[in-house]
């Protein structure tokens, strides 16, 4: 039934089952140590499945009993196979009776029914279910559950699972029970229960047709204050789904859980969303305003799954983009408008709205664009795996709704609205696959995707080469985008994409042109998307007067790389004037990338750094602008991330880079440093904490400046940085001068960061933020200690636990994966180091391993000396008896 360890799973193997089931009835008798789960299913033949034998996947499982339509299986009716069991049926309906054993308290994957500070939890996509009960966890088996759970009632006064309680009750011993029913069919995969010591924040709400519903965020009693942000966003979700696509929430009763211990963000399990603690709770004291808008947006993406998902999910794991980047699309559409419903004005709108964009942008680049360029590149719909955990990337994430974001414009508002609503019409209560959801879209609209689909197959980001020429005579533009995609990994030929490219024209006083193209009787608009379907085209605006600057790209309309030939000049023309805020912004990265990239070569060829002075004059041009948003001019400012840097360095040397980074920020540090504190002193925002936009911008801006001065050092910044520190009303100005402390060698480092974990010693949230700051931490002065030492010491911490996934993310992820030129150092002592952890955390939670790997995947983008290095500990990892599927397939991927 499942395939032998290493060999890959194929898209096209793709069979129906020979039987569905219809209904479950689960029993749990939970212990921390055995835990028995009495699972009833009534099996029903496929019709439209060639005839087999009911087929039962099962995982680290005891199994204590099979009963076969009441009665004991006969002889080998029941075959034990690798990842389950086959049982033999004539009739079209049978009833299989299962008792089974599990260890909650031995599971330390975190995948399956595990325990969690004394609670019982459980996380079951993408395959965890077969770790609790035999059943055919596949997405495309779609039943009717009903739960009872019974466990001590003293440990565990909370027993939940999905959908309406049906009745609760005490039992001899100290137990009680209750009992669940989810009207809704559901793949096993959204199954969840929780047991715990919980208390919940509670608000009832009507929906758009007036149905009385209860919402309910369970925590554990001492976060009961940390809660109210999370309500708050549920109920802006419910109400945007209501609004912008008409869903409306089909249960009763509505609940989020809270957990310490998980491997991911939050799941959507029907009716019981289980969180991350970390997207749940947040309050001024504890919470940065990131953190607020991470609970926003993480709330409402799991909500959001409830009908693009859960209503109608994915036929098979590899359609995970169906729900996972229409999702995210649509989490990423809501905090926009979110944003910009918060604001005071129309263009604090804009500028809202452009800051969320940018922020989509920033996470594509610096996490697809690598992975698409690396040894795990794969389209937005895979064709293979080998462990479906290791296929939830930013590439089936956010590169997914980057697809989904191109449906929208090619097809507008109204007609993505009409290729939803058939979607739903169409397939609500199936499981589908993404040609479904397209060919919903092309039927509403009456339009021809067939070419799109080379978004679902194609693995790499395309490069879009733009080329202008005017000419004077007859007044004319002509604009030609030519379209190469680079070969990847298992994919050598590539074709010609459907990519959308909004464009504009800026006149030589900064203002936007009318657009009119050849063979148009009028011009319309500023901004035109161009869909470009071959190789390369050419079109040509007419009526232009004088020879413009070409705005392409606008909005970041496609995940594409854009090659374009601009000098200094035309960059700083339009980081000055262009209309477009996204492009505005990526005119600064792409200024910002040369600056940098030309001086990490100098440093690299041990020549003199010299920040060229246009540059200064353009950056300042920007932080004096008061007419800007200063959450936009923060974006604007704040150099481009190291590992998209990397990504464009050819090839990637982490050592110079840093130097170039370090060089950059001391400079400009100095260069600007009375407009820096100008700006610092007038960006305070007074009054009591609020998480609102605007003054999130303010606070960003801030930060930021405090980390410029920082950067050039003095006294004065490391009194401001420590006045702020020990003044700041809420986290994310405590957490802004940390940040900005953690760069100086001064002693007020070290008083600062002492002083922060003996505040938060007991909130394991907040102290990720502790932890995270350090492994990150550049190397500013000669005399500051080794980061690899300070994690190394960090571990140490008695709030460590390599059981964590939180911990483990913040140190060991922050150093392997947010501090490039620490981790690459020349000793090779830090791919030592990763090999020693990943090789540990294979042992125990295969997933959270496998993520730790993940950091040395891109290595042939490195110097032959470094490769060199790398490749040591990638063999070390790969010669490791027992390896996990999750990273045998990274480090084997790696290697190839
Ligand atoms: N669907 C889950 C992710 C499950 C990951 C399993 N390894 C969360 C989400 O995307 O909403
Ligand atoms: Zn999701």
């Amino acid at each position: 039934m499942r395939t032998q360890q290493g060999t890959p799973i194929r898209r096209d193997a793709y069979q129906p089952l020979a039987y569905q089931v219809e209904t479950v009835d689960l029993d749990f008798v939970l212990d921390p140590k055995a835990t028995v789960v009495s699972n009833r299913m009534r099996c029903v033949r496929n019709p439209q499945a060639a005839a087999g034998p009911v087929v039962l996947y099962g995982e680290a499982l005891v199994c204590l009993s099979v009963r076969i339509d009441g009665a004991a299986p006969a002889d080998g009716q029941v075959r034990t196979v690798e990842g389950g069991l086959e049982i033999d049926v004539d009739a079209d309906v049978v009833v299989l009776e299962i008792v089974t054993r599990i260890d909650p308290s031995a599971n330390l994957t975190l995948s399956g029914l595990y325990q969690s500070r004394g609670g019982y939890y459980t996380q079951c996509e993408a395959e965890g279910f077969r770790r609790i009960t035999y059943f055919p966890d596949r997405p495309d088996v779609m039943a009717r559950y009903t739960v009872r759970l019974e466990a001590d009632a003293a440990t565990c006064p909370v027993l939940l699972s999905n959908g309406n309680l049906l009745e609760t009750g005490t039992l001899p011993g100290g137990r009680h029970f209750a009992r669940w029913e989810d009207p809704f069919p559901k793949p096993s995969y959204l199954f969840a229960l929780v047991a715990a010591d919980l208390k919940a924040l509670e608000r009832k709400v009507c929906t758009m047709s007036g149905r009385e519903v209860l919402l309910q965020v369970w925590v554990e009693a001492r976060d009961l204050d940390r809660v109210g942000h999370a309500m708050d966003s549920l109920v802006h979700s419910l109400r945007w789904d209501e609004e912008v696509f008409g869903l409306e929430l089909d249960l009763d009763r509505f609940m989020i859980v809270a957990v310490s211990d998980f491997n991911m963000g939050a799941m959507e399990n029907k009716g019981l969303n289980i969180f991350n603690t970390k997207y749940v709770l947040a309050n001024p004291d504890t919470g940065t305003d990131l953190d607020f808008e991470n609970v926003e947006s993480v709330v409402a993406h799991e909500y959001f799954h409830n009908w693009t998902g859960n209503r109608v999910t994915c036929r098979d794991w590899f359609q995970l983009t169906l729900k996972e980047g229409l999702t995210v699309f649509r989490d990423q559409q809501f905090t926009a408008d979110m944003m910009a419903r918060a604001s005071d004005t129309p263009a604090a709108a804009a500028s809202a709205r452009a800051v969320t964009r940018i922020a989509n942008v920033r996470g594509l680049r610096s996490g697809q664009f690598p992975e698409d360029a690396g040894p795990m590149a794969h389209p937005i719909r895979p064709d293979s795996y080998q462990e479906i955990n290791n296929f939830y990337t930013a590439t089936v994430y956010q590169k997914g709704a980057e697809v989904i974001r191109m449906l929208l414009t090619l097809l507008g508002t109204e007609g993505f609205r009409n290729g939803m609503d058939l979607y739903f019409s169409y397939h609500d209560g199936q499981a589908v696959t993404c040609d479904d959801f397209v060919g919903c879209m092309a039927e509403a609209n009456g339009a021809d995707l067939d070419l799109f689909m080379g978004w679902y197959s194609q693995a790499g980001t395309p490069r879009l080469k733009a080329v202008g020429h005017y000419d004077a005579a007859s007044r004319s533009y002509a604009l030609t985008l030519s379209q190469h995609t680079p070969p990847t990994a298992g994919q050598p030929d590539k074709q010609a994409l459907h990519i959308p490219v909004a464009v504009g024209l800026i006149g030589p006083d900064g203002a936007d042109l009318p657009l009119q193209l050849e063979g148009e009787v009028r011009s319309a608009g500023t901004t035109r998307v161009l869909e470009l379907k071959e190789t390369s085209r050419t079109w040509r605006f007419s009526g232009i007067e004088a020879e413009p600057v070409p705005s392409i790209l606008r909005g970041f309309s496609a995940p594409v790389i854009l090659e374009v030939d601009e000098d200094d000049a035309r960059l700083a023309f339009r980081m000055a004037h262009d209309s477009d805020p996204f492009n505005c912004w990526d005119a600064a990265q792409r200024y910002m990338e040369r600056v940098v990239l030309a001086l990490a070569a100098d440093a690299a060829a041990g020549r003199r750094l010299e920040v060229p002075q246009a540059f200064g004059h353009a950056f300042r041009a920007l932080l004096v602008n008061d007419r800007l948003d200063p959450g936009f001019v923060a974006e604007t400012l704040a150099l481009p991330s190291e590992t998209y840097l990397l990504e464009r360095m050819q090839p990637a040397d982490p050592a110079p880079l840093r130097a170039a980074l370090i060089h950059v920020s001391r400079e400009l540090g100095q260069a600007l440093q009375a407009d820096l504190l100008t700006r610092y002193m007038d960006l305070e925002v007074e009054g009591e904490y609020r998480y609102h936009p605007a003054d999130a911008g303010r606070r960003s801006l801030r930060n930021l400046c405090l980390r410029y001065m920082m950067a050039w050092g003095g006294p004065t910044a490391v009194q401001l940085a420590s006045l702020q520190f020990r003044t700041a009303g809420n986290m994310t100005e405590r957490y802004g001068a940390l940040a900005a402390l953690v760069q100086s060698d001064a002693p007020e480092r070290i008083e600062a960061l002492a002083a922060f974990h003996e505040r938060y010693r007991d909130d394991a949230l907040v102290l990720d933020k502790w932890f995270q700051l350090q492994a990150g931490a550049w190397h500013w002065s000669a005399s500051a200690p080794s980061t690899l030492e300070q994690v190394r010491a960090l571990m140490g911490n008695p709030a460590f636990s390599l059981s964590n996934p939180n911990k483990v993310y913040a140190l060991l992820g922050g150093y392997f994966k947010a501090n490039a030129a620490e981790f690459h150092r020349e000793d090779g002592a830090g791919y030592a180091f990763w090999a020693e952890q990943v090789i540990a955390l294979n042992r125990s939670n295969p997933q959270v391993a496998s993520r730790m790997a993940r950091a040395l995947e891109g290595w042939r983008k490195f110097t032959p000396e470094i490769q060199v290095r790398i490749r040591a500990a990638l063999e070390t990892v790969a010669a490791e008896e027992g390896l996990s599927p999750d990273v045998a397939e990274i480090v084997g991927k790696a290697l190839a």
